[in-house]
């Protein structure tokens, strides 16, 4: 049995609203789970820590002995932490940094007129939340990926939930913790789910160690449909980065192209999730075959096999066939994947005309799976679609522009026509008076 269903489009001539419509894409509804966590979030936020551990009772299977992890825990998750983790997730968290610390924008002053200056100012949100799930895998790179640009940004203080394992003592999994106590954070909650989330933005009066926890003011962080569920109940009282879905890769690949590499890549992002996107777009009907007999290799050995050929599958997967590159530009452009691959002759110059990707990975030597852990580029990142009007996590996420106005007198006497001008024209007097009062002796 085949893994990819082949779409044709050789032949149409679609504009991008047809296209986006036609290419694959999960069946996730978001809206659907909201019904379901509505409940779960409105009890956390009346009564607190103790609706969070019966949550976690039922879904985790597994009551945390502390909500807030015991800063021992942390310490002794990094003393036993296997050293060669310990040397790869400090590889990861330099290379982040040092892409990050780009980021970093100094306040911009504009002198708008002389004696009348705009200071743009970046200002960290003081208090975030970072969720790191803990599901089918325990992915301590994703602390890495939230933390470093929180950090970078300057965000005051972090709290970072993770779900309760059964197999850890209804602590979260060592390495997540480890990876905690490695970059300096001591907050960290034993909780998971829409729990997790309602615990972050609401607080709790007691977290059941006779200590308060302060609501955060911004979460952020990948998980599953009912985090993104209520990610989006809580948006408003608290910031939220994004709904992250299911992970996606797009490969838009040529004749050149190595089907070894292109299968291996399905398949690697394929692996996180049944759910999984893996789309291959080219113009080489020959290359379609040679990728699925490399599936059918690959996939046999992997260990995840099941869930990878459901992804495969699944109908947010498939390979589209195009004319030719340009083609192929549109279709992934209109696709917008979390993950896009270039693997074409001239990939850089492919690459450049990218518009919608999360993030774009180019030539046969720049994996997806080098970026989710060691490229230095962040991996949480727009899904669903999202890539057309959202970047991915980065210290942006953690700033917030406040504008300082400083004008002087004659930089408002001159200012003063056209400010009046446009309160007039808005039938607000008012806001005229408040300018016209300050000429008046
Ligand atoms: N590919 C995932 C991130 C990840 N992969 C973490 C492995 N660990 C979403 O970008
Ligand atoms: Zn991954």
């Amino acid at each position: 049995m085949t893994y990819l269903r082949v779409t044709d489009l050789r032949d149409q001539r679609l504009t991008a609203a047809q296209l986006a419509a036609a290419l694959p894409r999960p069946e996730l509804d978001v809206e659907a789970a909201t019904a379901a966590v509505a409940p779960i979030i409105r009890d956390v936020a009346s009564r607190g820590a103790a609706a969070v551990l019966e949550a976690s009772e039922r879904f985790d299977r597994v009551r945390p002995p502390h909500l807030r992890v015991p800063r021992e825990a942390l310490e002794s998750a990094l003393a036993q932490l296997d050293p060669e983790i310990r040397s790869a997730l400090e590889t990861a968290i330099a290379r982040v940094r040092a892409v990050d610390a780009a980021q970093v924008r100094a306040d911009d002053v504009v002198e708008v007129l002389p004696g009348g200056k705009v200071v743009q100012r970046w200002v960290p949100v003081r208090r975030v939340g970072l969720y790191v799930p803990g599901g089918r895998a325990a992915l301590p790179s994703s602390v890495v990926m939230n933390a470093v640009p929180a950090l970078t940004a300057g965000v005051e203080e972090i709290v970072l939930a993770s779900p309760p394992q059964a197999e850890f003592g209804g602590l979260p999994h060592p390495t997540i913790l480890a990876a905690c106590a490695l970059l300096g954070i001591t907050e960290v909650l034993a909780a998971g789910g829409a729990q997790a989330i309602a615990l972050l933005a609401h607080g709790a009066e007691d977290l059941g160690d006779g200590r308060g926890l302060a609501p955060v003011d911004l979460v952020t962080g990948p998980g599953n449909v009912f985090v993104a569920a209520a990610k989006r109940l809580v948006r408003g009282r608290v910031g939220i980065d994004a709904e992250a879905g299911p992970t996606e890769i797009a490969i838009l690949a040529d004749a050149g192209a190595d089907p070894r590499l292109v299968a291996a890549d399905l398949i690697s992002q394929a692996e996180h999730d049944p759910l999984a996107a893996a789309v291959l777009v080219t113009d080489d009907e020959a290359l379609v075959g040679a990728v699925e007999s490399e599936l059918e290799r690959q996939v046999a050995a992997a260990p995840h096999a099941e869930r990878i050929a459901e992804a495969l599958r699944g109908v947010q997967s498939g390979a589209i066939l195009v004319r030719d590159l340009d083609q192929g530009l549109e279709v992934v452009n209109a696709y917008g994947a979390e993950h896009l691959e270039i693997q074409t002759a001239d990939a850089p110059a492919i690459a450049a005309r990218v518009t919608n990707a999360g993030a774009v990975f180019v030539g046969a030597y720049s994996p997806v799976s080098l970026g989710d852990y060691a490229a230095g580029s962040n991996h949480v990142l727009p899904t669903g679609g999202t890539a057309r009007f959202a970047g991915g996590l980065g210290v942006q996420s953690f700033l917030r522009g406040i504008h300082v106005v400083e004008y002087d007198h004659e930089a408002l006497a001159a200012s003063r026509e056209a400010a009046t001008t446009l309160a007039r024209a808005e039938g607000l007097p008012g806001h005229g008076a408040a300018i016209d009062i300050r000429f008046e002796d």
